[in-house]
C-alpha cells in the first residue's frame, strides 16, 4: 500500500468518527492489505488527532480473550492509542450522540512510570508500574454492523477506540494476585457480566508484555507516564441511554459512568 492510500483511508475513518457515519469495510475491496500498513494508517488517523490539539496520553490492548477473537472471528491481540479527549472522568456523564454503536467493557488499567521496551519479563512491567486501577472502556467501530472482515479493518480503526474510564488508582498493588481478581459490570445495580481478570491474556500483565513486543516490531515502545488498557475480561455491552454503569474489581476502586442520550 502506498503512502497516499493509507492517508486516504486514515482520512476516511477519521471523518466516519467525527460524522458518526459508518463506513464499509475496507478489505471487502482491498487486496493484499497488510497487517503494517494497517498500523500505518493507524498511526496517520493518530496524527490528524494530535493535529487537532489531542495529546496521547494512553494505550490500549484489544482482543485478549479466546473468546472474543472467536467471537469476532479475528485471530491476535492488538492496540490502540488512547488520546486525552477520549477520557470521561469517573462518576461522569458520556453522551451517546457522536456515536455510531457504542460499547462497554470491563478492563484493568496499568499507570506505566518507567519506559517498557522490546521483551520483557513480568516483574520487569510489575515493577514499571506505579498503579493499577479498574477502567471502563468503550467502544465503537467506524464499520457498519460493528464487523470487521480482518484483522487489518479494525487496526486500521484504531482498534475501536472511542472513549475510556479510569477508576482511582490503588498504587499499593505489589500484593494483590492481578491474574485472579473477580470483575463484576452492572447496568442499573443489576449484574451484566461477570468474569475473572486471567480471561485478559491469561494474566493482564501478560498483556502489557505482549503490547511491549508488537510496538517492538514498529521500532516502539510502552513510554513513562502512560497508562495501559489491559484487554476486556468480558463480553462488551451495548449502551443505551440512561444506562448506569458500575465496574467493581475485587482488591480495586469501583469504577462508574452514566449514560446521557
Ligand atoms: O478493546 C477491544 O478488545 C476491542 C478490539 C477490537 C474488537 C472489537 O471491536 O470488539
Ligand atoms: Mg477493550
Amino acid at each position: 500500500m502506498d503512502q497516499k492510500q493509507i492517508n486516504d483511508i486514515a482520512h476516511t475513518l477519521h471523518d466516519a468518527r467525527l460524522s458518526a457515519q459508518a463506513l464499509p469495510q475496507f478489505s471487502a475491496s482491498l487486496k493484499d492489505f497488510k497487517r503494517e500498513d494497517a498500523y500505518s494508517i493507524q498511526e496517520k488517523g493518530i496524527a490528524l488527532r494530535v493535529n487537532d490539539g489531542e495529546k496521547i496520553i494512553g494505550l490500549k490492548m484489544g482482543l485478549t480473550s479466546e473468546g472474543k477473537r472467536k467471537q469476532m472471528n479475528l485471530d491476535a491481540p492488538l492496540y490502540g492509542m488512547l488520546t486525552d479527549t477520549m477520557q470521561i472522568e469517573h462518576e461522569g456523564r458520556f453522551s451517546l450522540q457522536g456515536s455510531i454503536h457504542p460499547k462497554i467493557e470491563p478492563e484493568i488499567v496499568f499507570y506505566i512510570d518507567k519506559d517498557i521496551k522490546g521483551k520483557v519479563t513480568r516483574d520487569q512491567v510489575l515493577e514499571s508500574c506505579s498503579a493499577v486501577g479498574a477502567a471502563l472502556e468503550i467502544l465503537d467501530s467506524r464499520y457498519e454492523g460493528f464487523k470487521y472482515f480482518s484483522m487489518e479493518d479494525v487496526i486500521s480503526d484504531n482498534s475501536s477506540s472511542s472513549h475510556y474510564i479510569l477508576g482511582p488508582k490503588t498504587s499499593d498493588f505489589k500484593n494483590i494476585d492481578l491474574k485472579n481478581l473477580e470483575m463484576k459490570m452492572y447496568v442499573n445495580d443489576e449484574l451484566a457480566q461477570a468474569g475473572t481478570s486471567d480471561a485478559i491474556s491469561g494474566d493482564p500483565v501478560v498483556s502489557v508484555i505482549q503490547l511491549a513486543e508488537l510496538l517492538n516490531q514498529r521500532g516502539q515502545f510502552i513510554p513513562a507516564g502512560c497508562f495501559v488498557l489491559a484487554g476486556a475480561a468480558t463480553a462488551a455491552v451495548n449502551l443505551e441511554k440512561r444506562m448506569q454503569i458500575k465496574l467493581e474489581v475485587q482488591e480495586l476502586e469501583t469504577t462508574k459512568v452514566s449514560i446521557d442520550e
